[in-house]
């Protein structure tokens, strides 16, 4: 019976141990992909040195005090230490000079992250149940949900809320950073390479909070610029008798413009910017792949795709004509 518990807390043990082994992690820490994780990171090595061999000094020493003082038949009481004072000033001393340790390094990566870097892009990102907008003001592009960045250059973020308490976190990129409503913070990441970075939120912040993901997507320079000028222009205007002209119609219609901007067309400001929706990925917290058939299903009932979201379409549902004619107008939007 003994046997049995030890051998299932071993397994037990031994499993959760594993399960922190994962292969394809996008989402890992320890695995920077670019300068100011990398800064981060750098800390984990001699910390994690510190804490182990404290680890071990007190382990031992507990293991120690167990089995060398345990009560034997017969046995004396083993000598006392209570009130030496040499003991208690030693085992105060010693923490705080490893934590005084500890605290250089890490004081001194805070101060030089804190530092605005220079020439950053400047992006505002304003989170909201359950999306991120993001705001390029020197540029004059508005997206949502996905940060396009240049390779090899920092970008400079500052967070808002205009609801609840949210928090920016691109594990690979850089460390998380609340975002709290009527408070400006800042942060900046760099990506050296191009991809995609994954994050999300990671504070609670209601109903659909695990599915207010963040991505971060780093290109060339020059296709950076190139999505930059993309962004830049105008919503196309489809052409008369055409199904997007008909969505077009539709999407004032349905009550769509009070809550989007289409550039030139709306200004609705509740939901995410959809003049070039069709450029982006991912949709709605980055959790749905951009496409038609994922856009069905979202104007079929933006509740049920992800429960408690603020899109409420006035006289929904929509038929399924309706539907196919709004995706048409949507799909223009690149
Ligand atoms: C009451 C305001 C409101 C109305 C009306 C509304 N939306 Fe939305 N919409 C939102 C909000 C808020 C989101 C973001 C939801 C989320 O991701 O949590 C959203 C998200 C979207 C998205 C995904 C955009 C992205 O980049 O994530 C699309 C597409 C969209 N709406 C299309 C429409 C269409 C088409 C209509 C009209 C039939 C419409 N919306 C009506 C508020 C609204
Ligand atoms: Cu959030």
């Amino acid at each position: 019976m003994r046997r049995n518990r030890r051998l299932a807390a071993l397994s037990a043990s031994l499993f959760l141990f594993l399960a922190a082994c994962a292969q394809n992690a996008p989402q890992d820490t320890l695995e920077p992909k670019g300068p100011v994780a990398r800064q981060i990171d750098h800390l984990i090595n001699p910390v994690f040195i510190v804490a182990g061999l404290v680890f071990i000094l007190v382990e031992g020493l507990v293991l120690t005090a167990i089995f060398k003082f345990r009560s034997k038949p017969g046995s004396p009481e083993p000598e006392q230490i209570h009130g030496n004072t040499r003991l208690e000033v030693g085992w105060t001393l010693a923490p705080a000079l490893i934590l005084l340790a500890v605290a250089v390094p890490t004081i001194a990566t805070i101060f030089d992250l804190s530092k605005k870097p220079t020439n950053a892009i400047n992006v505002t990102v304003i989170g909201h149940q359950f999306w991120w907008e993001y705001r390029y003001d020197d540029l004059g592009v508005v997206t949502a949900n996905e940060l396009r960045m240049p390779v090899g250059r920092p970008v400079e973020l500052t967070l808002n809320s205009v609801d609840v308490i949210h928090s920016y976190w691109i594990p690979p990129l850089a460390g998380k950073t609340d975002v709290v409503p009527g408070r400006s913070n800042h942060m900046h990441l760099e990506a050296d390479a191009a991809g995609e970075y994954l994050g999300q939120c990671t504070e609670f912040c209601g109903a659909s909070h695990a599915n207010m993901r963040a991505k971060a997507i780093a290109m060339a320079p020059a296709d950076f610029d190139a999505w930059v000028a993309g962004q830049k222009a105008a919503a196309v205007t489809p052409a008369a008798g055409t199904p997007a002209a008909d969505g077009a119609a539709l999407f004032a219609q349905k009550g769509c413009a009070g809550c989007h901007t289409i550039e030139g067309v709306s200004t609705g400001m509740v939901g995410p910017n959809l003049t070039h929706l069709a450029t982006r990925t991912t949709f709605a917290g980055s959790i749905f792949a951009n496409n038609d058939s994922n856009l069905r299903t979202w104007l079929r009932n933006p509740q049920a795709a992800k429960p408690g979201n603020k899109m409420v379409i006035p006289g929904a549902p929509l038929t399924p004509d309706e539907i196919t004619k709004l995706i048409a107008y949507l799909d223009t939007l690149r």
